[in-house]
């Protein structure tokens, strides 16, 4: 008598498991178990693969987001070919990221920049048009860039300046800050701030901040402001990585090189000669085609000045630029030597650009290309290394770019494009097309006339009111410049105060006019179509920009 030995039962119950040497054996002699088999391998693969991308992502720390910002900064960087300036941290930064060749502010100046850039709404449709306001004061519920990463879970915090500060005296202070914006504020102030007023060079004596005023400081790097924010930085990077449950958005906001152009004189100022600072020459020449309203910005002590004085004004915004950059390595190190590098997405820029005394112009508020343009580099992990973008893009592109590199949910409304498809392929076109507006304010003898012009302008359909038109103050209108790979195109009231033209391709320091030129009139017309198209794009749904709500300043508490 033979025993036969039972087959041990599979444990999935009658299917057949690879993993399950038993069946293997009962399995290879039924061809429908066999096929049973193979749909069940499959299947298990699949189930297999789902499990490890699923475990993958929620293993995976979400990125981390340092956002540096530099006040007063225009493109005088090694990175964008200046062949004097020293800046080998800013330098490297774009070595391992995208440099953004064609980056505009939305206004050029503190204020109504900061403001737009943190809201990713255009000045017309935050409402701040100046210095000293915030926009809690014009649309308190909106999220900042900052405010939104809070609510998704990121500890957010502030090193120097992000919102506007008046620059020297609120060093050390909040300045006009947005509380809900941040989990956490630093505001250090070292010896530029608290003991050398009195020593620094003015061209209005003791004015600093809107004037021309610089100091080579005899006190070491530690002991100045910005170095205390990198200091600070550093402390704070080295607590968010011992918390690699929690994402962080930390900003750090330099001083320099804002007036005063305060740093300390070794090693910053001794970098470079001022006998070989150059001076723009041919300023008079220039100035026959430029419409009054380009170069209000012009001040009588900066027009007044020596060479001499504006060799060493240009040494000075130098160091300043140096020392900051130096600064800006510490916080690199800092992430490397905290093992962030690999998942934090790095932002360097300035709040807007500035004059060297190009058009007889120095510092900002003007819609040339020195004064709207900005630096842009933007590290991200997965994206393209030391490449460059000339697409032209704003500052407004930031909130959206870094909402979907951090996987966020970004408000609605947003006026700015993503980048990140130029982070991924550096030729991207994008929208094509930056836009830069500044405010001017009408000269004494125009006022009268301006207050019959807005009389009779009451009178119209809403509908056909100038888009410069700024009915609330009939003192003060618009100018508005396109910027598109070639070509700036800026209107000053609509054209009825000027207009002009340049060709990138052929003069980059816009010395030559355009705007009249009979050879250029339809790519006038052609540009003015798109300028206006572009302006209705800086208004709120609304169509009216929002004004300022007395006494409203409350900080919006947020989770967490
Ligand atoms: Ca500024
Ligand atoms: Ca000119």
């Amino acid at each position: 008598m033979t025993t036969t030995t039972p087959l041990p039962r599979c444990f999935l119950d009658g299917f057949v498991c690879i993993y399950c040497p038993y069946e293997l054996t009962f399995c290879r002699k039924n061809p429908q178990m066999q096929k049973s088999r193979l749909l069940l391998v499959l299947l298990l693969l699949l189930t297999n693969i789902r499990a490890k991308a699923l475990g993958d992502e929620a293993a995976a720390p979400r990125r981390n987001v340092l956002f540096v910002i530099s006040d007063d900064l225009n493109n005088l960087l090694g990175c964008y070919g200046d062949p004097q300036v020293k800046t080998p941290n800013i330098d490297r930064l774009a070595a391992r990221g995208v440099r953004f060749d064609r980056a505009y502010c939305a206004f050029p100046l503190c204020g109504p920049s900061r403001n737009s850039l943190l809201t990713g709404l255009y000045p017309n449709s935050t409402g701040i048009h100046a210095n000293g306001q915030i926009f809690r004061q014009t649309i308190p519920d909106r999220l900042s860039m900052s405010q939104a990463f809070r609510q998704q879970g990121y500890f957010a915090a502030r090193l120097g300046k992000l919102y506007h500060y008046n620059v020297p005296n609120s060093i050390g202070t909040d300045g006009h800050d947005d509380p809900a914006s941040w989990e956490l504020e630093v505001n250090p102030a070292g010896v530029d701030r608290l003991e050398e007023h009195s020593k620094i060079f003015s061209l209005v004596p003791n004015q600093f901040g809107g004037t021309l005023s610089w100091y080579a400081s005899p006190q070491s790097t530690e002991h100045h402001t910005d170095a205390k924010i990198a200091q600070d930085a550093e402390w704070v990077l080295e607590r968010c990585a011992k918390r690699n449950d929690r994402p962080f958005f930390v900003a750090a906001g330099f001083f320099r090189p804002h007036t005063p152009y305060v740093a300390p004189k070794t090693p910053w100022f001794d970098m470079y000669d001022v006998n070989a600072m150059p001076v723009v020459s041919g300023v008079a020449e220039d100035l026959a085609d430029i419409p009054a309203p380009a170069l209000q910005s012009q001040k009588k002590d900066q027009l007044e000045m020596t060479d001499a004085q504006r060799r060493e004004a240009r040494q000075a915004y130098l160091a300043c630029i140096s020392f900051m950059d130096a600064q800006v390595g510490r916080l690199l190190d800092s992430l490397d030597q905290q093992g962030l590098s690999d998942n934090t997405i790095i932002v360097f820029t300035s709040d807007h650009g500035y004059h060297m005394g190009e058009h007889g112009l120095w510092q900002k508020m003007s819609l040339f290309e020195e004064s709207s343009r900005v630096p842009l580099l933007i590290v991200a992990p997965g994206c393209e290394k030391g490449t460059v973008c000339r697409s032209p893009v704003s500052h407004v592109d930031l909130y959206p770019t870094l909402m979907e590199l951090c996987g966020l949910t970004a408000p609605e409304g947003l006026q700015g494009q993503s980048l990140v498809p130029m982070l991924k392929d550096s030729t991207t076109k994008g929208r094509g097309w930056a836009l830069t507006q500044v405010t001017r304010t009408l000269p004494a003898n125009q006022r009268k006339k301006q207050a019959e012009n807005k009389q009779a302008t009451d009178a119209k359909d809403a509908a056909t009111a100038k888009a410069s038109a700024a009915p609330d103050q009939p003192n003060r209108y618009f100018g508005y410049s396109l910027r598109t790979e070639r070509w700036r195109y800026t209107e000053w009231a609509d054209g009825d105060k000027g207009a002009e033209l340049y060709d990138h391709d052929t003069d980059p320091r816009e010395l030559h006019n355009l705007a009249e030129h009979k050879d250029y009139q339809a790519t006038k017309t052609e540009l003015a179509e798109q300028l206006h198209t572009a302006i209705k794009t800086t208004y709120p749904p609304s169509g009216q920009t929002p004004e300022l709500q007395p006494g409203l300043w409350a900080p919006l508490l947020t989770k967490p």
